[in-house]
């Protein structure tokens, strides 16, 4: 059954809606050169392919209300795969919308989020990965995530997985052309040489696996919770890590009672720090309500600042942090360490087997470049410092690899038992199943809808 049937023609404005020198207008589909006609009043002779023409712009009615820039891609030479028009018309609120009023009434419907792209995808300009990349460029909040999604787009990451299939491939045609002649027609090849090549599919496809959690920290942004009793100081450390008073701050405890995400980029890495209310038994149905708030973001925390005040004394503290009340990896802080006396400093105090005591002092600002890197080394593992080839972001992606490695792995058992079987072959062909899944080659169509209806109009 076909995916789709493409037979309108689209389109949408690729710009963002708004005051802008330029808007860019994009028309893909069978008949988009009639649309060039309608629009410009020019005859067909005019669109060339790839060439630029100056030309005027007329509304619904035929009335000319802007001159622009029209450019013709003739299919299958577009990024739809079908014929595009591109039309460079002046920005704003009203000019766009009134151009692509003119585009429908000769013939286009509006396109639906990413349609464009998934056309692309359809008519196979682009695999499934790649798509998803385009989304992932448009949508990336730091130079890192960007890179990586172009890694993406450029084919890099299919490069890695059309390997593993190709691997996959020659193992499989080894195994069935021995299941299909004898041993008199083909020399048959040794266990040992089949497990060795299963082993270096498996192998690519661990180290892929492995660079997931900092791909998808790159991709998402960590989330750094800050937590402590209330009063200790939380809000204030926050503003001094950002170095912006950004969330309030006073001397009455029980201050922050929602969650607040602030967006912050250390060393490009992306981090949600989130703000927290003070943890503390309370009747107050508010206070109450954002200490269960608290409590849920702490838990699917990438890293958690444990902020304590000086009003702790070191046995606390190092009783506190040897029973954590949750799961998440976490800092010690030591706050207002300039009410102390420098005899009391708790920096060297802690014993080996705990966490290092981080001591700041957020209303002097010292201590918070060391915590700032502390949380970053923390977060970063050592993958990223020596840049891999490709980084894995995408949690479709691990789970078909994992899917696929579960697959072939079974299939070495059966290799090291040197049990002959047809499930050897069908086992390491459900793995060639789950690499084509990541591709789009084999993907159910209610994950290809949701893939694409998560992009923007006009992608
Ligand atoms: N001396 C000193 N005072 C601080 C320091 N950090 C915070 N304070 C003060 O401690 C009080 C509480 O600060 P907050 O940042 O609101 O504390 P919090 O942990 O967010 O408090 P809740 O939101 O109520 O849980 C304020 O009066 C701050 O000025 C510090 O490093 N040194
Ligand atoms: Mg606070």
């Amino acid at each position: 059954m076909p995916r789709s049937v493409m037979s309108s023609t689209i389109v949408a404005l690729a710009t963002p809606t708004g005051v802008g020198g330029i808007a860019v207008i994009r028309v893909s589909g069978a008949t988009a050169l009639k649309v060039a006609m309608k629009i410009t009043g020019k005859p067909i002779q005019s669109f060339k392919p790839r060439l630029a023409i100056y030309c005027p712009l007329l509304n619904k009615d035929q009335v000319e209300i802007d001159t622009g820039i029209v450019t013709y891609f003739k299919g299958p030479n577009s990024y739809t795969g079908e014929d595009v028009i591109e039309i460079s018309c002046h920005g704003g609120y009203v000019l766009p919308g009134r151009i692509i009023n003119s585009c429908m009434k000769a013939g286009c419907v509006p396109a639906a989020p990413g349609e464009f792209t998934k056309r692309a995808f359809l008519n196979g300009k682009i695999d499934l990965s790649q798509a998803e990349a385009v989304a992932e460029i448009i949508s990336s909040k730091s130079k890192l995530s960007q890179d990586i999604s172009y890694k993406y787009l450029s084919g890099k990451f299919s490069k890695l997985i059309n390997n593993m299939k190709d691997s996959l491939l020659s193992i499989i045609s080894l195994i069935e052309a021995e299941l299909d002649f004898s041993t008199d027609e083909i020399s048959t090849t040794p266990n040992k040489t089949k497990i060795r090549m299963v082993d270096k599919v498996i192998e690519k496809g661990n180290a892929l696996i492995s660079t997931y959690s900092t791909g998808r920290l790159l991709k998402e942004g960590a989330i750094v919770t800050i937590t402590g009793n209330p009063n200790v100081g939380k809000s204030s450390l926050l503003n001094a890590i950002i170095s912006e008073d950004r969330v309030i701050v006073t001397d009455v405890p029980g201050t922050t009672r929602d969650a607040i995400e602030v967006f912050y980029k250390i060393n490009g890495l992306p981090v949600r720090f989130v703000d927290t209310a003070g943890i503390r038994d309370s009747d107050d149905k508010i206070e109450i309500r954002g200490v269960e708030i608290s409590r849920e973001f702490i838990n699917r925390s990438d890293l958690v600042l444990w902020v304590f005040d000086i009003g702790f004394s070191l046995e606390e503290i190092e009783k506190q942090i040897s029973d954590p009340f949750f799961n998440a990896p976490f800092i010690p802080v030591l706050n207002k360490t300039d009410l102390l006396e420098p005899r009391n400093d708790y920096s060297d105090c802690s014993t080996n087997s705990l966490p290092h005591i981080y001591n700041t002092s957020a209303l002097k600002g010292m201590g918070i470049k060391e915590l700032i890197n502390a949380v970053y080394n923390t977060l970063i593992s050592d993958t990223l410092i020596t840049e891999p080839e490709m980084l894995l972001t995408n949690s479709r992606h691990r789970d078909a690899i994992e899917k696929c490695l579960e697959a072939i792995s079974e299939t070495k058992v059966l290799l090291i038992e040197n049990i002959e079987s047809d499930l050897i072959a069908s086992r390491l062909r459900d793995g060639l199943f789950e690499l084509d899944k990541i591709l789009g080659i084999t993907t159910a169509d209610d994950i290809l809808e949701n893939i694409f209806s998560n992009f923007c109009v006009g992608k």
